[in-house]
């Protein structure tokens, strides 16, 4: 089985890199159509941007974004919620959600109470201020201890399928990204399904000497396939189609003689 690609879908008007685009429902749904005639194993509906420095969206107008996308496309395809709201994530898995992608790592809760599937990521600090001067001693070990420690919490909870995630770029500087992606095996060894995104953001800029936040598709499967490589069980994409023959070409490598 090739890793899975889970297209992104924002429905916000200020995500990083498609702020704006699919802030209209019937514009957001024709968006995660067409991610799913690409390939799509997942699509990740998001309604508050989480990019550095991001305004807080109140709990209402999250709700008014995103139900209409996910009731519309649960049907077709797997639907995750990418919030950090439990009302938010309850009233999505009601309407058809059945994964909850926090990036705050604190909504097991919701998940065990509904029975949905559970992503937990790793960040540092709040979108406004998460990029000043992030500090580890020991990055990988930070993470991996992080994300064992909320895993364990959740399927204590009784939550059935839990994800872990790095979190590239969630308060870490390129090269805090970088090692988190070559000791991504340390994350696989933990047992747990690991999902990582590393799709446009802003250190593969960095890495490649300035590509923009629209130049860095070579980038973005470049480093799919590495974390894919190295065991990663589902990618976060933005650029679903490329990827989805990324993933094939990694598992044809895998199961070459
Ligand atoms: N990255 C973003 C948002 N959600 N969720 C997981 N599990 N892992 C990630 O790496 C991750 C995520 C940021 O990207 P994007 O959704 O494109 O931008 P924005 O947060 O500005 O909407």
């Amino acid at each position: 089985m090739p890793p899975l690609v889970m297209g992104v879908l924002n429905v916000t008007p200020d995500s990083f890199s498609d702020g704006g685009r699919y802030a209209d429902p019937h514009a957001a749904v024709a968006h995660g159509l067409a991610m799913v005639a690409a390939g799509a194993d997942v699509v990740d509906v998001g309604g508050e941007s989480t990019r550095p420095g991001a305004d807080p969206v109140d709990e209402a107008e999250e709700r008014r974004r995103v139900l209409p996308v996910i009731e519309a496309l649960a049907h077709q395809v797997r639907v995750s919620v990418d919030t950090t709201k439990a009302s938010v994530a309850e009233a999505a898995v009601a309407v058809g959600a059945t994964l909850v992608n926090d990036v705050s790592a604190s909504l097991y809760g919701v998940a065990a109470a509904s029975g949905a599937a559970w992503v937990a990521m790793h960040r540092r600090g709040a979108p406004a201020t998460m990029q000043l001067d992030p500090r580890y001693e020991d990055v990988v070990h930070e993470v991996r201890t992080f994300l064992l420690e909320r895993a364990d919490a959740a399927v204590a909870a009784g939550v059935r399928e839990v994800w872990v995630d790095p979190g590239i770029g969630f308060g870490k500087l390129a090269e805090h990204n970088l090692t988190l992606l070559r000791h991504l095996r340390a994350l696989v060894e933990t047992g747990y399904p690991v999902l990582v995104g590393t799709s446009r953001k802003a250190f593969l800029g960095a890495v490649t000497g300035g590509a923009g936040v629209h130049d860095r598709l070579d980038a973005s499967l470049a480093t799919a396939v590495y974390a894919m490589a190295a065991g990663a069980a589902m990618v976060r994409v933005h650029d679903v189609a490329p990827t989805v023959q990324a993933a094939r070409l990694v598992a044809g490598v895998e199961v070459a003689g």
